[in-house]
């Protein structure tokens, strides 16, 4: 097999992924900028099936509207060129000074105001370019104190602004799904959504709930010491898995931004086995960039080593669902004891009458150990490519 990224495998990376110039809060940038146009070259060259954007990353904050429906015009043409998508878009509401204490919950009216503003517009130019996703990072909505900000006011704040944004998209007759991007901190000390979970329950309150779900990344729900298979489960079992930000991330350090599967191999397996279990069908974009050290061959091998993990791990998959002592295992593991009373699939007075009068077996039960331990070293061997 030669691990080739094809169309239907639906990879996508950001303009400011493989854009990423490796500026960090201890050093100036080490690699060039690259126009729009260059990266979407670069991307069709790696394999790549679609790419993503922030406004800013395509049209600068302080163009005029000519050089706007110039940088349009060149980007949609290096798109027909590659036969490059975009699937989806999203706003950059966290570089700009204005946004240096948030947008949608910034305690002064005018930074809210605007950022609505600023969404609107990016949405338009989300969606004159193809995208179907909206995401929404709420980067800088958080604090470094809670004497600066009511979180529950917060709250509120966001939510006003999702329900406007949300109303504003279908005036438009836009047929946009948003999806909202958790992370628990950086670059404010703390971020208001700070994990799927939260994400999830606020959704449930919003005009159109429908309308809304969830973007998890890797490294967020890692850098919060989660489970992220966990939390993207849950959102896929609410039909929330709107869209998946790939990557990886160490626990306890910095925001890494790693290149898919370079550090967490086993969540990695787990993750992409789940994806493809389940069917995911939506873009599989790789939030990530090369590291610092490297010049632009790094860049593509980054892109490229993203795609050809998530490959591999589809593979492992593949041979993990077909090996005969692993399903023996699983089988055995989820057996049902035959006797029991038929609670399930709802409630009667009957079954609860028959549950009640049911008497068990505590300490057979208790007894009763898991081959857990054989099960998860021959899935290690599966990963580690000996069986
Ligand atoms: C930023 C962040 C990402 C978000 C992007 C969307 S921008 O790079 O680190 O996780 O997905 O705004
Ligand atoms: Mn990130
Ligand atoms: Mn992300």
């Amino acid at each position: 097999m030669d691990y080739a990224p094809r169309p239907q495998d639906k990879f996508t990376f950001g303009l400011w992924t493989v854009g990423n110039v490796g500026r960090d809060p201890f050093g100036e940038p080490v690699r060039k900028p690259k126009t729009p146009v260059e990266l979407v070259h670069l991307l069709a060259e790696c394999g790549a099936w679609g790419v993503n954007f922030h406004d800013n990353d395509l049209v600068p904050i302080d163009a005029t509207s000519a050089e706007r429906t110039q940088i349009v015009r060149d980007f949609k043409n290096a798109l027909s060129t590659t036969g490059l998508v975009v699937p989806m878009a999203t706003t950059n509401l966290f570089t700009d000074p204005a946004f240096r204490d948030g947008a949608f919950t910034s305690n002064d009216a005018a930074v809210r105001a605007y950022a609505v503003q600023k969404t609107m517009r990016a949405i338009d130019l989300g969606v004159e370019c193809g995208a179907e996703v909206y995401v929404f990072w709420g980067g800088r909505e958080g604090t470094e104190s809670d004497a600066t900000k009511n979180p529950a006011e917060s709250i509120k704040r966001f939510r006003e602004a999702i329900n406007f944004l949300a109303s504003y998209s279908k005036s438009q007759g836009y047929k946009l799904r948003f999806a909202l991007e958790p992370k628990p901190n950086e670059p404010r000390g703390d971020i208001f959504l700070a994990t799927v979970g939260h994400a999830l329950a606020f959704i449930t309150t919003l005009d159109d709930p429908d309308m809304v779900g969830v973007n998890p990344e890797v490294a967020h729900e890692t850098m919060a010491g989660l489970n992220f298979l966990h939390g993207v489960a849950q959102a896929w079992e609410m039909n929330k898995l709107f869209h998946i930000d790939l990557n990886d991330q160490v626990i306890g350090r910095y925001d890494q931004d790693f290149r898919f599967g370079s550090s967490n191999i086993k969540g990695a397996f787990h993750l992409v086995k789940f994806l493809e279990d389940v069917g995911y069908n939506g873009s599989k974009h790789f939030d990530a960039h090369a590291f610092r050290t490297d010049n632009d061959e790094g860049v593509k091998a980054f892109a490229k080593g993203c795609m050809r993990t998530y490959l591999i791990l589809k593979e492992k998959a593949a041979r993990w669902n077909a090996d005969k002592n692993i399903q023996a295992l699983v089988q055995q593991v989820n057996s049902i004891a035959p006797g029991l009373p038929a609670w399930q699939g709802g409630f009667s007075p009957d079954k609860a009458k028959l549950l009640s009068n049911h008497s068990f077996d505590r300490a057979a039960i208790g007894s009763k150990g898991q081959p857990y331990e054989q099960l998860d070293q021959l899935t290690m061997e599966v990963i580690m490519g000996v069986r």
